[in-house]
């Protein structure tokens, strides 16, 4: 998990630099690499250890290295290049398997090299930086739509809930919290990885009142908060949900509580595959990370996210708008047909 900026190549294996802008402030992920042997094994690395979290910062990353890998390719001609984009997609795609933004993103980047008609590796590398730098750019300004539609969601003097670390429900909070709303925010600790505390943070520099309960305590607390708001990795074509592993249980009882539950995120976290009959993969996570010792034959399992079904999202804010969940596929028709290729 990310908790500091900064960090330097002391603090990894890894003979590299980089500096981390964190998303509280910005709302950006801004992953500078420097001498980077392999930009996709350590990415990859650094996603699986979770030291890169969320959604979005793992697409971000990912992009940044796929960005990296063309700036330094040695490729002679444009087939190796291809298998070189190839490979690093199947290694990043493997370092997280819940994480349909990041593989849009991927899949949309190469598809630009496969289709042009190019032919120096150089000018291919270029359309890579540019197509990328197009990605993040657009991936931000619907970050900053979502945060203008889902502060208007907000009331003076009202509270919320959310769970795990999203980057784009901080940055709503920000925005509520910039056009002067006063409301106060419960998050939950998310075990087993404790995101809740990075939300917890971030809230607090951003000084908004904030109360951390254990994640079991949630029905508790769901009576006195007006809504819910979390993050997404996953929308599959139905219009369920797929994020931290415990946000199906928050939305059950959001809906018990009769507490408005909403999911703001960014279109690209629909998984297409989910149109044509795929199940959405659920990354499951070491044991260790629940009990590091755990006694001998105690079968310990550690999901990392779950589904939300969509009867219990009252919507799902998105850059295109506030749209019920049952309506995503017609969305993203029109919005982005390029990901039904
Ligand atoms: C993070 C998580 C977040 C979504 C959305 O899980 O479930 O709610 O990824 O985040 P993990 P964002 O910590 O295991 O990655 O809005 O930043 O994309």
């Amino acid at each position: 998990m990310i908790d500091s900026q900064n960090k330097t190549a002391d603090s990894h294996d890894d003979k590299f630099t980089e500096s981390l802008f964190y998303p509280q402030v910005e709302s950006y992920l801004y992953l500078q690499v420097k001498h980077l042997s392999d930009p996709i094994q350590t990415t990859a690395k650094r996603i699986r250890r979770l030291e890169v979290q969320g959604a979005r910062n793992v697409a971000i990353a990912a992009i940044k290295a796929v960005q990296t890998l063309a700036g330094q390719t040695e490729a002679p001609s444009k087939k190796d290049f291809l298998r070189e984009l190839s490979k690093a997609k199947v290694t990043l795609f493997a370092s997280r398997a819940t994480e349909p933004l990041m593989r849009n993103a991927l899949r949309m980047i190469i598809n630009k090299v496969e289709k042009s008609e190019e032919k120096n590796v150089k000018r291919l590398a270029d359309t890579v930086s540019l197509t990328s730098e197009q990605f993040l750019t657009d991936l931000e300004e619907s970050n900053r739509k979502i945060a203008e539609i889902g502060a208007r969601r907000i009331r003076n003097n009202s509270a919320i809930l959310t769970h795990c670390h999203s980057s784009t429900v901080t940055n709503l909070l920000r925005r509520a919290k910039h056009e002067g709303k006063t409301f106060e925010v419960i998050c939950t600790e998310t075990r087993p990885a404790f995101q809740g505390q990075t939300t917890a943070k971030e809230l607090l520099e951003l000084g908004i009142k904030t109360t951390f309960i254990i994640d079991s305590a949630t029905r508790f607390f769901m009576n006195q908060v007006d809504l819910v708001v979390v993050g997404a990795d996953a929308i599959t074509s139905e219009g369920n949900v797929i994020n931290k592993v415990g946000t199906s249980i928050v939305a059950l009882a959001a809906h018990e509580a009769r507490t408005p539950f909403y999911v703001v995120s960014e279109l690209l976290k629909f998984d297409p595959a989910t149109m044509y009959g795929d199940y959405e993969k659920i990354e499951e996570r070491r044991p260790s990370e629940i009990w590091k010792d755990a006694p001998k034959n105690l079968v310990v399992r550690n999901p990392a996210f779950d589904v939300t079904r969509r009867d219990f999202i009252h919507g799902i804010i998105c850059e295109e708008g506030m749209i019920s969940p049952h309506s995503i596929t017609e969305v993203m028709h029109r919005k982005y047909p390029w990901v039904f290729e």
